[in-house]
């Protein structure tokens, strides 16, 4: 204990806290601007580690990245050893940790959580962290960091991964903690190989065959489209991949004027693409490819895009899953009356939500944030859970796969060929397409086009299974976004006083209209949706909302 003391004593004093700095583990993780860092890092590589030793020395993840943020910025998040986020039990600890002033309160606030979380020091098992980076030119120097952190624990070890994107580096690790193979290889073959058989099921001559095998992506300049680039060659025939903005030189800046965030957000055509793309099926990754979101230019004055968002692509899994479901149901089969659940946030445009209830589909709202929603997806057989920003990804539980598994037998040996035996078949490879730990650009990327594929759909037939509401996104910049509060999965404000009053005030002047108000988890802003009757009224029940803010913060 003395001697890992003085260690991380030691250690910790190279990589003081800048003053004035001010760290939240936030949504996912901790972000800032780049340069300020470095301690953060150092100290998230001793919390990995600790995680580790933890949780039996399981692998854990640390993944650099700031996602869709500016390049400038840049962040860093645990991932558990099931590959999901960090637990938010220990997400305090984690604030403390970074907050620590001096390495001296550092190393107290560690013993302090040793202790409380009894976390064995000193065994026999090294405890491994993957690590990961994405393409920002600060990722280097705080890889660096976090593995100082990391070998400033005794008995952990730092397993550098290379440059990934967030979800690859969660496949990894859960992966390994499976006791499977966990390269990036392995990663690409198990996508495109279940993506292959899942396309080998689409039916011969569908009803409709509006589907163009052709699709347009937009990598953000970030690590997605690299990483789509390497993924392509393993791709079958059946799907043509036109990768722009992929972050070569010379295509334009991580996440600037590009990205779904940007897409989603502005409803407004990337970088890269023009008029001369209309018509097109066009999709758009963010910069570390966890969030994915279509869109095609109408070519229309005025109307720029049409959005496909994560709503509609969740709308688009349920109704699938829901169909193969059936026809196991259909053949008599258990296995069909799974119970199969959605989830969103406050953010999914109230169409998407009336969409899933008439399709039947049992609905749960979380607060903002994937790792809110995959718990809450987790208590599914099948748990399919998206942010209208395109972060999500279906689960499927232990209970039911291996209900599956031998089912799959059973059927291809009886009823070779049947509906059932196909619909099994097609939900197992769901299950091994789409990514179990997180939500991944890439492998969300595939299913869709797999299912559109299997349903013979163009985009515009998929984007017709409902009509957005029309809604408006805004950011207000404020001085210290924290004195927001809010309550029941953010839809009312609790803090400051008088504020969700003055919300409701200026919703009740709106036709159908709904606002709620947020503090980002991971800019410093306070988010503001609107919805209502007509784009006009959106828009000018957003902006009215925002002054609101502005006035009380
Ligand atoms: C992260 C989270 C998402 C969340 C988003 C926006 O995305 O992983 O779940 O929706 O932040 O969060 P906020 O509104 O709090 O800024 P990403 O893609 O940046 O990692």
């Amino acid at each position: 204990m003395e001697q890992q003391r003085a260690i991380l004593l030691r250690c910790a004093s190279g990589f003081p806290l800048p003053p004035g700095v001010k760290m939240s583990y936030g949504t996912a993780g901790f972000r800032a601007e780049g340069m300020t860092l470095a301690s953060t890092v150092f100290r998230t590589g001793v919390l990995a580690a600790l995680r580790s030793l933890k949780m039996g020395s399981a692998a854990v993840g640390l993944m650099i990245t700031a996602s869709h943020n500016a390049v400038g910025d840049n962040g860093v998040k645990v991932a558990d050893p099931s590959g999901s986020m960090m637990t938010q039990l220990w997400e305090p600890f984690a604030d403390a940790l970074a907050g620590a002033p001096t390495a001296e309160d550092f190393v107290r606030v560690v013993f302090e959580f040793v202790d409380e979380e009894k976390i064995p020091f000193g065994v026999a098992r090294p405890s491994e962290i993957l690590l990961g980076r994405d393409t920002r030119p600060s990722g280097e120097a705080l890889l660096e960091a976090a593995k100082q952190g990391i070998a400033a624990v005794v008995g952990a070890v730092a397993i550098d991964m290379g440059i990934l994107t967030t979800p690859q580096l969660h496949w990894m690790v859960r992966r390994r903690n499976e006791g499977r193979g966990a390269s990036e290889d392995e990663y690409f073959r198990q996508l495109s190989d279940s993506f292959r058989r899942l396309m080998d099921l689409s039916p011969e001559g569908t009803l409709r065959n509006a589907y163009d095998p052709s699709v347009w992506v937009d990598g953000a300049n970030g690590v997605g489209g690299e990483k789509l680039g390497e993924l392509m060659k393993l791709l079958p025939a059946g799907l043509a991949v036109h990768v722009r903005n992929s972050g070569k030189d010379g295509e334009g800046i991580l996440n600037d004027g590009v990205g779904a965030d940007f897409v989603q957000k502005e409803k407004a055509i990337p970088h890269g693409f023009s008029t001369s793309d209309a018509g097109r099926r066009c999709a758009s990754l963010d910069g570390d490819a966890d969030r994915l979101v279509y869109f095609r230019i109408t070519g229309e004055e005025g109307r720029k895009i049409d959005l496909t968002d994560g709503d509609k692509i969740l709308s688009l899994f349920s109704l699938f899953i829901k169909e193969q479901l059936a026809k196991l149901e259909e053949g008599g089969e258990p296995a069909g009356r799974a119970r199969l659940g959605a989830v969103q946030t406050a953010y999914a445009n109230g169409a998407s939500t009336e969409f899933l209830r008439r399709m039947g589909m049992e609905v749960a709202f979380t607060p903002t944030g994937v790792k809110h929603l995959h718990e809450k997806a987790s208590e599914y057989d099948v748990g399919i859970y998206f942010e209208a920003n395109g972060h999500g990804t279906v689960l499927f539980s232990d209970k039911f796969l291996r209900e599956l598994e031998p089912l799959n037998a059973e059927l291809a040996t009886n009823h070779p060929g049947s509906e059932s035996q196909k619909a099994a078949l097609r939900l197992w490879e769901v299950s091994q397409l789409i990514n179990q730990a997180v939500g991944d650009a890439l492998s969300g990327f595939l299913l869709v086009e797999a299912i559109l594929r299997h349903k013979g759909w163009s985009i515009e037939d998929w984007n017709s299974l409902y009509q957005d509401l029309p809604s408006r996104q805004l950011k207000v910049k404020v001085a210290d976004r924290s004195v927001v509060t809010t309550a029941n999965a953010e839809t009312q404000v609790v803090n400051p006083p008088g504020l969700q009053e003055a919300i409701d005030a200026e919703t009740a002047k709106y036709p159908n209209g709904r606002c709620f108000i947020r503090p980002s988890g991971t800019e410093d802003v306070v988010r503001v949706y609107a919805e209502a009757a007509t784009q006009e009224a959106a828009d000018g029940l957003a902006r009215a909302v925002a002054l609101e803010v502005g006035r009380s913060l």
